[in-house]
């Protein structure tokens, strides 16, 4: 007979820890008539597009149960989540992330990470919303059994499921981040005890971004199949106790932001390797034609205020001792010279930190992508212009870039003039294309381009012009459902090299398994050959030979490095600044309105419309249509006719209830803005219609 996963003792335990909140809550509401923001009305949370989500005051009861819920992923699933085999690694962990990304700032919320280190998966979903809502015994015992038929059975008595439950914990920097996260690991507690077998252990890593969490639990799920791969092999059998603590230490060393921070940094200096021995013996043609050939101007980040300021901080300081060292030892190589100066391999002017402003607040990606302008904080508006940027969100996990070129306006000189902006944006799809072009260039020199497919996954909020473009350059797409966890996954079934955005900036490169793999045997098969022929070769040939790469072993190792620049779990800004300025290197130094003029975005309007219920409305075709309130797309249609009677394809127009606010969102796209500015009154007005 099948056990249940989490024992009577602790079921109970917990039961009556959440009881007892839920009655303090409700004294609580009646002492202070508590007013709270919730995602929707009578404070039912729902489990939106990125986990539970909504004003601060509500989350202390989800944080609680959120832990809990993260404690039993981390004890009742194996690192390999493909087997249920006993065979599999036994340690395993899971994480918590108190962040509310590009939200206000009195918002807050929590995100569920996997054993793997991805989103917790959809089939979780319901029974996580089910226990982060029930109010009652019964329902808290019906919400546990539909959440523990979900987790991964272990054909093991529980005397020898005895484990350690690993939870990692971290936020961003809003002010009530600190509280919930004493909330979710009091929940992660609740599960640790006699009873229950499992000894819950709690790694908080503090103020860090959604993709550095991410990190730290793929990283422990790595380092302890590495270590028992490596088990495996040794034939005699260590003292128990010592493998255990040496298992900790190597997890321990891998989970650390050193140790992300080393991995990211190590890539891109891979990546650009070339690039600075390509300096050293002058410029190629294209290099020469363009007007930045020595280096790229710096990157000006807006940091939306939030923990990407403080990340990106701690990237520079690890570049600087790489960069100490590599000339101390260059010192004494050369002990007679000094050392030359070195160029700086990346530089970044940072703006918009955690004390320059309430997070998000006129600024993040989320403001400039939205509103295609630049951030609006009184302390930098003006130092964006004239200069190459990006912005990431509060959590650092979106990143566009974008430029504002300022000119005097035609035919006025002097103090009257005025100043004429011309903003441009490089959103999500155009992140995409860099990086998918870029790839695919390298799969072609690397003769990789018959063995692994690679193509773009996008949400309907990408440009029609991108679409077309992919189209028209032989680039595969597909379109999912907004929200990482889709595209994420459509990329993955799609492609072996699967490059996702989201038009916000959301998203990755994801490589497969196999891809990995059949790259990196392609690396050693074409080092062997290489050592062979050289071997073979006269003397003065092998110098020449050394110096001389070949062109598929350089493609090799680009990609190879550009894998290693990347953030294996999850999409990341900071991954994708060093993996975008090292392409655009490679790239001779590439302009920002060369990149940006690769297609003409058609001009969009993105807008919030606040309704009664916004779950009201019902979407198919990835949400590209509506299928309730009825008659709502039959009107939409309509409104895409406007002032013509035939179908313009270069018009667009959706809707779909937001899974993060409390609001509807509205989406056109048309030629020109005066259109786009009119159909958008109009389906405004056609939802306000049609769901009050
Ligand atoms: P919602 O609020 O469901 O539209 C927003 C973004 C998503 C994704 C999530 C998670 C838009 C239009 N939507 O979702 O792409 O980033 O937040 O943070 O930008
Ligand atoms: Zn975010």
């Amino acid at each position: 007979m099948r056990t249940k996963r989490i024992d009577l003792d602790t079921r109970r335990h917990f039961i009556r820890l959440c009881l007892l909140s839920e009655e303090d809550k409700d004294r609580r509401r009646k002492e202070e008539n508590e007013e709270t923001k919730c995602s929707s009305s009578n404070n039912y949370v729902s489990y939106g597009t990125a986990g539970f989500r909504c004003h601060h005051a509500a989350l202390d009861l989800i944080a609680f149960r959120c832990g809990f819920i993260a404690s039993c992923v981390a004890a009742f699933s194996r690192t390999n989540a493909t087997n249920n085999s006993n065979d599999a690694p036994p340690f395993t962990a899971a994480g918590i992330c108190v962040t509310a990304s590009h939200n206000e700032a009195s918002d807050n919320g929590l995100k569920i990470v996997d054993g793997h280190g991805n989103v917790l998966g959809e089939a979780y979903e319901h029974a996580c919303e089910m226990i982060c809502n029930a109010k009652t015994e019964a329902q808290l015992e019906n919400a546990l059994d539909c959440f523990e038929e979900k987790l991964p059975f272990l054909e093991t008595s529980r005397e020898d499921a005895k484990k350690t439950a690993v939870v990692y914990f971290g936020r961003d920097t809003r002010e009530s981040g600190e509280r919930l996260v004493e909330k979710a690991k009091e929940g992660a507690r609740a599960l640790g005890g006699r009873s229950s077998g499992v000894a819950v252990k709690i790694c908080d890593r503090g103020v860090v971004t959604t993709p550095m969490l991410h990190y730290f639990v793929y990283a422990h799920g790595k380092a302890v199949e590495a270590f028992y791969e490596n088990n495996k092999q040794q034939e005699e059998k260590n003292d128990e106790d010592a493998t255990e603590r040496s298992l900790w230490e190597k997890i321990d060393a891998a989970t650390q932001e050193l140790a992300y921070f080393k991995r990211l940094a190590v890539g891109y200096l891979s990546l650009i390797e070339e690039d600075e021995e390509k300096k050293k013996k002058g410029k190629n043609v294209v290099e020469g034609l363009r007007a930045n050939a020595t280096t790229l101007p710096p990157l000006h980040i807006d940091c939306a205020n939030g923990v990407g300021f403080v990340a990106f901080e701690k990237l520079m300081a690890l570049f600087d001792v790489i960069r100490e060292n590599s000339s101390s030892s260059e010192n004494s190589r050369r002990s007679a010279t000094p050392t030359p100066p070195t160029t700086k391999e990346i530089a970044l002017v940072l703006k918009n930190g955690p004390n320059d402003g309430p997070v998000n607040l006129n600024c993040g990606s989320d403001f400039v992508q939205k509103n295609q302008r630049a951030p609006e904080t009184p302390s930098t508006r003006l130092s964006f212009v004239n200069q190459r940027c990006a912005s990431v969100d509060g959590d650092c996990d979106r990143l566009v870039y974008f430029s504002i070129e300022e000119g005097e306006e035609e035919g006025k000189e002097g103090e009257n003039s005025s100043k004429k902006q011309n903003f441009m944006l490089c959103d999500g799809d155009k992140l995409s294309i860099l990086i998918a072009f870029f790839l695919i260039e390298q799969l072609f020199l690397a003769g990789l381009a018959h063995k692994i497919s690679l193509g773009i996954a996008h949400t309907a909020y990408s440009n029609g012009a991108f679409t077309k473009f992919c189209e028209k350059n032989g680039v595969e797409t597909v379109c999912a459902k907004t929200g990482v966890k889709n595209v994420h996954k459509a990329a993955e079934e799609h492609f072996d090299i699967g490059v996702y955005f989201e038009s916000n900036g959301h998203g990755t490169a994801l490589f497969s398994d196999e891809a990995v793999k059949v790259i990196e045997k392609e690396l050693v098969d074409e080092l062997t050959r290489m050592s062979v022929e050289q071997h073979l070769r006269k003397e003065e040939e092998k110098h020449i030979q050394s110096v001389i790469l070949t062109t598929k072993l350089k493609a090799l190792l680009t990609l190879k490095a550009t894998i290693q620049t990347i953030n294996p779990a999850i999409g990341d800004a900071i991954s994708s600044v060093l993996l975008i300025e090292g392409i655009l290197r490679k790239k001779g130094n590439m302009p920002f309105q060369e990149w940006h003029a690769m297609y003409r975005d058609l001009p969009t309007k993105q807008t919030k419309v606040k309704v009664r219920d916004r779950t009201v409305i019902e979407c198919f075709d990835s949400e590209r249509k509506c299928l309730k309130p009825e008659g709502l797309q039959q009107r939409i249609d309509e409104i895409l006719l406007l002032d013509s009677c035939v179908k313009n394809n270069n018009r667009r127009a959706f809707v779909r209830p937001s899974g993060t606010e409390d609001i509807v969102r509205v989406y056109v796209e048309a030629s020109d803005a005066e259109t786009c500015e009119k159909i958008s009154t109009k389906v405004e007005e056609a939802v306000i219609e049609f769901c009050n």
